[in-house]
Order: C-alpha cells, then structure tokens, then sequence
C-alpha cells in the first residue's frame, strides 16, 4: 500500500465530509512551535495558527506534559461532582486577570452564548428590563461563532444566509461609532453591548485609540454591561495579556477561548463580576465537558506559558518589527497594513487577470509560508507568539520576495 499523499486524504475528505470550508490544498501531519509539516515533509511557517488559538506553539512541550499527565488521573466528571483541577484553574485564571468569577464552557461561541445569557438574566433581575425584552447590541462586522444566536448578529450572507429565524433582541451599530452607542443605550431595555477589541474576521479593524475607553464610558453612564469577545484577540495576541489592556479599561464581562487551550484542547472561560455572576443559580446553565478536569489542567499551562515565556511582551516587540517590515514592501497591491502585536494584516488591490488575496495564499504556501485570506481582499498574519526575530524576519522575507514575484 503505497503511503497516502496529499489529494489522497483531500480525496477522503471531499468525498465522505461536509464542504463546509474550502481549505488551502496543503495536509498538515507535524506541528512544532511556529512550524508545521505537511505529508510529503514540506515545512511551512504557520502564519494563522488556527485563528490565534495556538498562541503557545504547536504541540508545546509544557502544555503537552500536563494534558499526558491529566489524562491518565481522570479527563471527565461533569459538573454532577467536584473534581481536584477546576478550584485551583478558576483561583488561578481570576486572580490573573482580575476578575471576581470564571463560568468554565469549551468553544468561543459557548462563551458568548453564556455571556448574552448572564446579561440577558442581569438584566431583568438587576437593572430591572421587563420580562422577554433585554436587548444585546453588537457591532457591524462582529464574529463571534457559528451557532444561531452568533448568526443572528451577523451581517455577512455566509453566516446566516437560509439559518433563519433568528434570535431577536438583537441590535446591530457601527463599529468604533461612540455617538451610535450614546443613542442606542437611552433604550433603558439595552443589557448589553458585545464587541471585539478588535475585529478579527472583519479583517482585523483596529478601532481609534479612543474607543474602547469610550465604550467602557458609555457602558457605565447607561447602565450597560460591556462584553469584551477576546476570543481571538485576548491570551497576549495583540501584545497584551488582554486586548482590553491597552486601553486600561476592563470589560464587565470577558470571553475567553482559542489560546486558553494551549492549541491541543477546547477551553472557554466567561469572566466578571460577584454581581453578574450570581444571577445565576445551580441548574441555570452548564455542559457536559464545562470545567472539566483535563481542560482545567491544560488551561493552567496555557496561561503559565503565556506569562513564564512573555508571549505578550514578545509580540508587542516583535509585531512593531513585523509590520515595519510589511511596510518596507513597496508594492502596488498593497493597500494597507494594519494591526496591533502580532495580529495583523494586509489588504491586496487586485492584480493580473483578476488575481486576489487567495492567489498570493497559494503562493505563499509554495514558499513555505501558510496564511489565509479573509474577504476576498485581505491576508491575515498571526504566528505563535513563540516566534523568534530571526523566524519573524525571515517569515518576513518570504511575504515580500513572494508578493513581487506574483505581482510582477
Ligand atoms: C470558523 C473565522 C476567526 C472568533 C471570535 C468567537 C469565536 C471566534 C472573535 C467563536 C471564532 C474562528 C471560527 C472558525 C475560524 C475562526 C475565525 F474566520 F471564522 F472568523 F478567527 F476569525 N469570537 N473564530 O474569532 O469561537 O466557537 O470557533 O471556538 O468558524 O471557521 P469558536
């Protein structure tokens, strides 16, 4: 039987999955640190680690030796009983970050979905909305998941188009827009306002240096609960621990996912308040895998690494370097560079006969280089925060001697 190469298990793929991506044509079967390897050994720079949820490294050594070492104590309990990791993770994460409370779930969206629920609940027990009328508000261009409640805030087609009814409750405004926030929030029936610090999916919008202090104002002159979805942006990304932290302001509640499970397990964390947090009493919301004792003891060394090793800080340096050198490529189909740490992106003027982002994707993936493309235009770059300058520079080389050669 002749070893399977790459069309083989795309092959696989294509004939019994579900086409519900369309993948760059590379098979990933090896990742270490900033690298990953395909099935023929081609090594690649990962230059998306998973949408910012491998901010560690691949198959990082520490986090890899407390999920081997947890899975063969106990991995699953339910919430029926206590288990000996979830304390000592919900003492750790809190204190960390500040906060009074953590409500532990296991993908982003099951964070976001908890935080509308605890606003919606604080806001008819505390701020006193009538029954069935909180409204959520959220910010054009917002992502924040697949299920039908993330959908339902959606205004791209591909999100929600033939997925209706929607959830109602919903109001939508102008990202980085504080006067249609002033005017939305006179709704005494507004609970709360979920925003991104900045917008991953939309292709990474980097709101004005006043905003989040504005929303933080607005939020506490109305009596608003501020959500801060730091899913992609939180965990060091941006070069803080929390996106939040370079404003100096901080949500009333935080949502927590990708990164908090080192890139080898789902965990999402909700983050606030006694106030907020004890609207909810036992039986009012929960999962089967929420807080369980494998995800706890991986999340513990995903947060260790991050502080131990100055990820943050590490892509604060390194992400002034990287977009200088994105800067330094002269060429005519760069339209922009933007971002913040080490999530960042380009935007691509169309070039040749109709070429767009994805066609320097393709080329970038034949230079060993993997990145993806995000509204048609726009090429986002976000490696392990483990990467080194000598890794960031030659990663670096490859995006501007592979941006001249196809643009040529
Ligand atoms: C896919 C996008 C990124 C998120 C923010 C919550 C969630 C996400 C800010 C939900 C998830 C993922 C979803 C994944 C690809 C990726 C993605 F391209 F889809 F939009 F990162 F930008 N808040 N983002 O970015 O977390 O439930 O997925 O754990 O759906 O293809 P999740």
């Amino acid at each position: 039987m002749s070893m399977r190469q790459s069309q083989d298990y795309i092959e696989l793929e294509n004939q019994y999955g579900a086409h519900n991506y369309h993948p760059l044509p590379v098979v990933l079967s090896k990742g270490e640190g900033v690298f990953v390897w395909d099935v023929e050994g081609k090594m690649y720079f990962d230059f998306l680690a998973a949408y910012s949820a491998v901010n560690q490294g691949h198959c990082h050594p520490r986090i890899l030796d407390a999920l081997h070492s947890q899975s063969q104590r106990i991995t699953l309990t339910s919430r029926a009983f206590h288990n000996d990791q979830l304390g000592p993770f919900e003492k750790y994460i809190t204190e960390l970050l500040g906060f009074d409370r953590v409500l532990p779930m296991n993908t982003g969206v099951e964070g976001g979905e908890t935080a509308i629920k605890l606003a919606r609940k604080w806001g008819y027990t505390v701020k006193g909305i009538p029954a069935n009328q909180a409204k959520v508000v959220f910010a054009t261009g917002n992502f924040w998941g697949r299920t039908i409640a993330a959908i339902s805030s959606s205004q791209d087609p591909d999100s929600y188009g033939d997925f209706g009814p929607f959830v109602p409750g919903f109001e939508v405004v102008p990202y980085n827009d504080l006067e249609a926030l002033d005017k939305i929030f006179q709704d005494g029936h507004v609970a709360a306002f979920m925003v991104e610090p900045i917008q991953g999916e939309a292709g990474v919008i980097v709101p004005d240096d006043g905003y989040l202090a504005g929303v933080r104002a607005l939020c506490s002159k109305y009596n608003v609960l501020w959500i801060a979805d730091e899913v992609q942006t939180g965990l060091g990304r941006t070069g803080k621990m929390l996106c939040c932290d370079h404003a100096g302001v901080k949500p009333d509640i935080l949502v927590l996912g990708k990164a908090l499970g080192g890139g080898v397990f789902p965990v999402s964390a909700v983050l606030t308040s006694h106030e907020v947090m004890n609207v909810l009493h036992p039986g009012q919301h929960g999962s089967t895998f929420g807080g369980n004792p494998l995800a706890c003891a991986v999340a513990m060394s995903a947060l260790q690494v991050l502080v131990d090793e100055k990820l943050a800080e590490n892509a604060e340096a390194l992400g002034e370097v990287f977009r200088t050198r994105l800067r330094d490529i002269h060429s005519p189909v760069i339209s922009a560079v933007r971002g913040k740490g080490l999530l960042n992106a380009i935007d691509i003027l169309p070039f040749g006969d109709g070429k767009t982002a994805y066609d320097v994707c393709m080329a970038l993936k034949q230079n060993g280089l993997l990145a993806k493309q995000t509204h048609t235009h726009t090429i986002r770059f976000a490696p392990p925060l483990t990467i080194t300058l000598e890794q960031i520079n030659a990663a670096a080389d490859i995006i501007a001697s592979t941006i001249e050669a196809v643009t040529k």
